[in-house]
């Protein structure tokens, strides 16, 4: 029987587990990345566990969330990482190439190679042809000294695509299409696989805006093709050799289906204040916009901003709309300035931002007070901005230009002729930002803000639990642990962070966490959906986090839970969700044979005498981290760094 593109990455790389069943499978990785804001945590750990070398084909360290430089403390972090790269033969990627991904798809991604990565959007490699997940820094560590990346055996869900995309209309319009369909968690436990003769007709930092945004889908990754278009593009950065020929066979069998007609997509909008929430942008063209920030991940390439520096050349920004672009990277950068569409881009009235995350991450750029914020990023949860009364619409490159002209949501198509940008020949290539693995005796330097790791409690075989927090469907890892300019700079200081867990959601959790010593959450369907920060794990533990009882979960979230030994539990019958109330006392006795054991068991609860039935679906591997308190102590690493 043939197989897909993703069954023959996972065959090739497979180290345990077996493809035909359900369940828990382990992957070689072949390269990881890290960024700063995961990254400090993810090389001490790597350094706690005692290993000396990265041991893959090729790791590499980016500095792009945490450049705003407030205080001593996101420097601090730069240096230490670094000094931690040189010493533990890793690239690192100074402050100002780039965001990790773009940079990473421009100089690293290889078709038909595993990346794993400390950040949710690291899918967006998928667009060369290469299975790249994401997941916490821990993962990435064992991944650094060659451990395997354990994930449950994902389904395949093929997106077939055929015509072609209309004037004005792209590829960020093809994943909302994905979005508005499949939902914030119709990706959750598939890969998804993008076929059909409608790929061809999409160029590589098109098919990466949308495997970056399959993130937003909860899916595990997504994937093109490795075909001609693949090797346009690795040509173009001097780097053919890298490029193989990697397709799904014919007769491949899928276990889910979706069909997409290119031609009859429209320009889209996600609505505040979820990914999915998608309608056509002419819905809304009286809506007034305050805020246009063009850039990120998803829609920053050098095809973006050439068709953004067309639509507004010669023209002036709305005098009532702040415009902000963050080019994805510094090659991206450069090419726009050699060329002069950066002069266009200023003359318009843009305003331009380092190649960084910026205000993706709340870096900056907060809108005024009920703004509402055009934005080519990927996720619009409600706060993210820095404004917390703020709406921001996901859009296209070209909507978001358009917003940026009128003052007003609006449908490109009415601007008239649609920009017209050759694929280059030739990016400028200069890696001369990108330092090679040094010498391993390079000193590692530590600032004052980076603390050493905290270890979770193994977990009691008996636990009387009061629920401090019950929360609804798809809470973030935002909603767990605020990002932004003022929360950002403490991620390697655990007891620091640890203050600002759920902070938007009740102010007093931290104090009422440490009072109580020991807490519950209850929770909805795809708890922990978002990025993959394992401080939204890690912090919670801090403060007596023991178990999380959710409806459903998010993959990396989940991971993150089990790794620093939180007990992910779910309901059996979805109506005791609305049994449960804060404060109530939840009773879990033989907690070590109920988690060793396959199947459901029971918690009961004070003054009540019908008991909740929970399933841990653990794999023996993770009952194991459990048991020892977390993936650190149950491989007995030293973390006295
Ligand atoms: C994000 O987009 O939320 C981030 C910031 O890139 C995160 C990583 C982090 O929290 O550091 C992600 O997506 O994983
Ligand atoms: Fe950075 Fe935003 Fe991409 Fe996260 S989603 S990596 S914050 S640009």
């Amino acid at each position: 029987m043939g197989q897909s593109l993703t069954q023959k990455i996972l065959k090739s790389h497979l180290v345990t587990g077996d493809l035909e069943e359900g369940n828990e499978i382990a992957l070689r990785i072949d390269q990881t990345l890290t960024q700063d804001a995961t990254g400090t945590m993810a090389f001490l750990q790597f350094e706690a566990m005692n290993l000396s070398r990265v041991q893959t084909e090729c790791s590499v360290s980016y500095i792009d969330h945490n450049t705003l430089q407030t205080g001593f403390e996101n420097a601090d972090d730069h240096a230490f990482l670094q000094s931690a790269a040189a010493r533990f033969g890793v690239y690192f990627s100074r402050p100002g190439n780039g965001i990790c991904h773009q940079v990473h798809l421009e100089r690293f991604a290889k078709p038909g190679k595993t990346l794993l990565g400390s950040d949710s959007h690291t899918p967006t490699a998928g667009g060369m042809g290469m299975l790249a997940m994401g997941a916490g820094g821990l993962d990435v560590a064992v991944a650094m000294g060659r451990g395997p990346f354990y994930l449950p055996n994902p389904k395949v869900l093929r997106v077939w695509l055929t015509g072609q995309l209309t004037d004005w209309v792209s590829a960020k319009d093809i994943i909302l299409e994905v979005l508005r369909i499949l939902t914030v968690k119709g990706g959750v436990g598939k890969i998804i696989e993008y076929a059909g003769p409608g790929v061809k007709t999409l160029t590589v930092p098109e098919r990466s805006t949308i495997t970056n945004m399959g993130a937003e889908l909860g899916a595990s990754s997504s994937i093109f093709p490795s075909d001609e278009q693949t090797l346009r593009f690795l040509e173009a950065q001097g780097r053919a050799q890298d490029w193989i020929s990697l397709t799904a066979d014919e007769d491949a069998t899928y276990d889910e289906e979706l069909a997409i007609d290119l031609s009859l997509l429209v320009p889209m909008v996600a609505q505040p204040h979820s990914p999915d929430n998608v309608v056509p942008v002419s819905d809304h063209v009286n809506q007034v916009v305050n805020q246009v920030a063009i850039g990120s991940c998803t829609n920053s390439s050098y095809q973006d901003l050439m068709r953004v520096s067309q639509i507004l050349k010669g023209k002036h920004v709305h005098p009532d709309v702040s415009l902000v672009i963050s080019p994805g990277s510094r090659q991206v950068l450069s090419m726009l300035a050699s060329n002069g569409a950066l002069t266009d881009l200023l003359d318009s009235g843009a305003r331009l931002l380092e190649s960084t995350c910026g205000p993706c991450i709340g870096m900056g750029q907060s809108p005024v007070s009920q703004a509402v914020s055009v934005r080519t990023f990927n996720r619009n949860f409600k706060g993210r901005s820095g404004t917390q009364d703020a709406s921001v619409f996901l859009a296209s490159p070209e909507v978001a230009a358009a917003c940026a002209l009128t003052g007003f949501l609006t449908d490109p198509r009415t601007l008239g002729l649609p920009p017209l940008v050759d694929f280059p020949e030739r990016f400028r290539i200069d890696d001369s930002m990108i330092l090679p693995p040094g010498d391993p005796t390079t000193p590692i330097r530590r600032g004052p803000n980076i603390r050493p790791l905290p270890l979770a409690p193994a977990l009691n075989d008996t636990l009387d639990l009061p629920i401090i927090l019950k929360l609804g469907d798809n809470v973030t890892t935002d909603d767990i642990m605020p990002a932004g300019s003022k929360i950002l700079p403490l991620r390697s200081n655990i007891p620091a962070i640890s203050e600002y867990t759920f902070h938007k959601i009740d102010a007093q959790f931290a104090a009422k966490a440490k009072d109580l010593k020991q807490s519950l959450i209850v929770a909805g369907h795809n708890y922990g959906q978002g990025s993959s920060r394992e401080h939204a794990a890690l912090a919670p533990m801090y403060l007596g986090l023991r178990v999380v009882l959710a409806q459903s979960f998010a993959r990396i979230h989940r991971a993150n839970l089990i790794n620093f030994g939180i007990l992910p539990l779910t309901f059996v019958n979805e109506e005791d969700h609305g049994r449960l109330k804060p404060g109530m006392i939840l009773h879990l006795s033989n907690v070590h044979q109920a988690i060793q054991t396959p199947g459901s068991f029971v918690l009961t609860l004070s003054n009540d005498p019908n008991p909740i039935l929970v399933r841990h679906d653990l794999s023996e591997r993770q009952a194991k981290i459990l048991l020892a308190g977390g993936l650190l102590n149950s491989t007995k690493y030293s973390v006295d760094a």
